[in-house]
């Protein structure tokens, strides 16, 4: 999927040069695990502000989850390729004692984007200012609720607190888990038949690196006479860009170059277009379809929703109400062929009285005529004409 022609990409890199690209991140996870730094990091400015310290007197009190989307314009290289980026920040998330709240909220959030969508696109009208604000990509671990919703890559914060050892330990950990319990996350999908080596290779090295090991910083230091984002410590500095300090680099080139595209992809093609048709099966029949198909609140610890089973449930889904649908159709045409063939029957009768009725005016037997009009002999008098006549 994420295979281009270099054309394509030309095309599209021309296109993006004159407006801005659309992409949404969200960033989830505990407070202090370096969203914040690391979307500062990722923009190279200040687009999130730093947390004030906690008062202590209200330190305890549980605020929840807060959700805060933000949009800034990114000028990615020298072409001038543009991004309008929205971060998602989502303080508050895993504080509480009880977090579910926390998944719901989110979970509304990201939906009540696809039900924009959805209203947008059933519009006689569209409204041309109209900004789809989609979430494309969330950034954190372990997401098993939300992945049916939203493309999940795991990461891990504040990489540099981990010794290579137990950096390695910590990603092979979260991947065995990941499998284990089989939590969708957006694995860099390839075909080996279908897509090209280079794409292959790329996505098979991003997948490799999953959890990517992140590290941030506000800061810019000099280092060997070239300025970077770093954090300098008593012991050395630690570059955010050198790939044998963090996968900062690939996860940022992957998010705003190589994966945008699909990412962008997959939460229309799959994610979006399944909720689409959930939504639309319910209203069509809020009998039993969603709990047969297993996509209900329980439903989203589903263990197959990956995106090529999230389509195939998509396309079954669609085909079962096209059938509803055909159904409900067909009855319609019987029924109005029956009242058809019901007013041809009706308009024969009538045509035949008439006939009838102007056969006898021929032959002078006007008097006859019931007083209704064309209304027709019945039997009786019909019997009592033939006598007169
Ligand atoms: N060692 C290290 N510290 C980091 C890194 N990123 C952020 N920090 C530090 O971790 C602390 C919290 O970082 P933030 O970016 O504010 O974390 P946050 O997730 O936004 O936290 P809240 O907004 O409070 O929920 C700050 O002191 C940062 O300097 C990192 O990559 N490595
Ligand atoms: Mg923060």
């Amino acid at each position: 999927m994420s295979s281009m022609s270099t054309s394509a990409i030309r095309l599209r890199k021309k296109k993006n040069v004159k407006k801005g690209i659309q992409f949404c991140l969200m960033v989830c996870g505990a407070s202090g695990t370096g969203r914040t730094t690391f979307v500062n990091t990722l923009c190279n400015r200040s687009v999130l502000p730093g947390k004030d310290s906690d008062d202590p007197s209200t330190a305890h009190h549980e605020e929840g989850i807060k959700i805060k989307p933000q949009t800034i314009e990114l000028e990615l290289d020298e072409e001038g390729t543009r991004v309008s980026l929205t971060v998602v920040d989502t303080p508050g998330f895993g504080d509480n004692i009880d977090n579910e709240a926390c998944f719901a909220e989110i979970l509304t959030y990201l939906e009540r984007l696809y039900d924009d969508i959805l209203a947008e696109e059933s519009r006689i009208k569209r409204n041309p200012r109209f900004r789809d604000n989609r979430v494309h990509v969330l950034l954190y671990f372990l997401m098993r609720r939300l992945s049916p919703r939203v493309n999940v890559i795991p990461v891990i914060g504040k990489a540099d607190s981990l010794t290579p050892l137990e950096l390695a330990e910590s990603k092979k950990l979260i991947m065995e888990d990941i499998e284990h319990y089989r939590i969708p996350v957006y694995n860099f999908p390839y075909d080996i038949e279908e897509d090209d080596e280079d794409t292959v290779e790329e996505n098979a090295e991003l997948r490799g690196l999953m959890p990517f090991a992140i590290v941030g910083s506000e800061d810019v230091i000099e280092v060997d006479g070239r300025r970077m984002r770093a954090r300098q410590y008593p012991w050395g500095i630690v570059e955010v860009e050198n790939p044998r300090h963090s996968d900062f680099l690939a996860i940022r080139s992957a998010l705003l170059h190589s994966h945008l595209a699909d990412l962008k992809e997959i939460t229309h093609d799959f994610l979006y277009e399944n909720y689409r048709t959930e939504k639309l099966s319910k209203s069509v029949d809020p009998s039993g379809i969603m709990s047969a198909s297993g996509m209900t609140g329980g439903g989203m610890e589903n263990e197959s929703l990956d995106p090529q089973s999230l389509a195939s449930q998509s396309v079954r889904l669609k085909e079962e109400q096209l059938k509803r649908e055909e159904e409900k159709l067909r009855e319609i045409e019987i029924k109005v062929q029956r009242e058809i063939e019901s007013k041809r029957q009706e308009l024969l009768a009538r045509e035949s009285q008439l006939k009838e009725l102007e056969s006898r005016m021929g032959r002078g037997e006007t008097q006859q005529q019931m007083p209704g009009g064309f209304g027709g002999l019945g039997e009786e008098e019909e019997a009592e004409a033939g006598m007169e006549r």
